[in-house]
């Protein structure tokens, strides 16, 4: 399934999804379903691998991706909470980009299996680490179901006795054959380019893949869709609860610069991210709960 892990088989949860970790003893949790494959790791609930039978994956993993339960994962999807980017500094300093999620170890809550796929749920609570990094008490439940579409849905519960904002997002490295073969429709116009200093342009519609890219774009009221006619496939994605959605290509220099992506890896992924990132956050009171969805069919 994922040529360049060597796992061992450790507890067979149902017939087709088993717990299984590798030399470094990070947990894998491995689904070999008639109509599908996939996998997810516990360091971050990390969906690294999704394809459906005779078809190439649908999510991208770096062939060089670092699995030590301490460094979040390149490729899959990153959960990026509770904020997005970089820390806001009244945190404190040398905190990580992207939050916390990504690098905690969650706990297995229950999964089921049918013909058509799996449903896997997965939590993550507050503890004395996180409080010291953002104060507030919290319980994040994922669940991740895959039948012929792949759909992650993050609930925030606010366990606190006081509102709190929260930032992030579901950052998806959607597996492309080329970017030349490949085109985005359904963004929206306007968009913040983070390549120049956070500057709002207007664009078109469709986008193609020929450089870097690094923009966040205002929430789509559409799907969104990325054609690719090497694989001749197009793949629809329609998020919920996001303020905007987030589409990256490190390109060239990118790749180059990061240690766990190989230099031509670019060519083969493309993230197009379900986000809130607009300065004000999204706002949840005490107990209440908010859902932070995407959809990839
Ligand atoms: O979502 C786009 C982005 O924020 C880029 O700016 C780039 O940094 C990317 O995420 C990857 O971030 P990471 O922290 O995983 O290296």
């Amino acid at each position: 399934m994922i040529s360049h892990l060597s796992l061992n088989n450790v507890n067979t949860i149902s017939p087709s999804i088993s717990l299984q970790t590798d030399e470094n003893g990070v947990e894998f949790l491995i689904v070999e379903h008639d109509k599908l494959n996939a996998a997810l790791t516990l360091h971050g609930a990390h969906l690294i691998h999704f394809q459906k039978k005779q078809q190439p994956p649908v999510i991208w993993l770096s062939k060089t991706a670092i699995f030590d339960n301490k460094k979040a994962i390149r490729g899959g999807v990153p959960i990026c909470w509770p904020w997005f980017g970089p820390a806001d500094p009244s945190l404190g300093e040398n905190l990580p980009a992207h939050g916390i999620a990504r690098t905690s170890k969650w706990t297995l809550i229950n999964t089921e299996e049918s013909d058509n796929g799996v449903v896997i749920k997965l939590q993550l609570k507050s503890s004395e680490a996180s409080l010291k990094i953002w104060p507030y008490e919290f319980e994040l439940k994922l669940q991740i179901t895959l039948d012929s579409e792949c759909k992650l849905t993050l609930t925030t519960e606010n366990k606190s006795n006081k509102p709190f904002i929260y930032g992030g997002a579901l950052h998806t490295y959607l597996n492309i054959s080329s970017p030349e073969s490949v085109k985005i429709i359904g963004i929206n116009e306007k968009f913040t380019n983070s390549l120049k200093n956070k500057r709002l342009e207007t664009g078109d519609t469709t986008l193609l893949i020929d450089q870097a890219i690094d923009s966040i774009y205002k929430k789509s009221n559409t799907e969104i869709q990325l054609k690719d006619s090497q694989f001749q496939r197009t793949l629809t994605v329609s998020n919920t609860g996001n303020d905007s959605e987030v589409l990256w290509s490190p390109w060239v220099e990118g790749a180059q610069a990061f240690a766990d992506m190989p230099d031509n890896g670019y060519q083969t992924m493309f993230c197009i991210e379900s986000a809130i990132t607009q300065k004000s956050g999204q706002l949840v009171e005490a107990g209440n709960t908010h859902t932070l969805t995407t959809l990839i069919k």
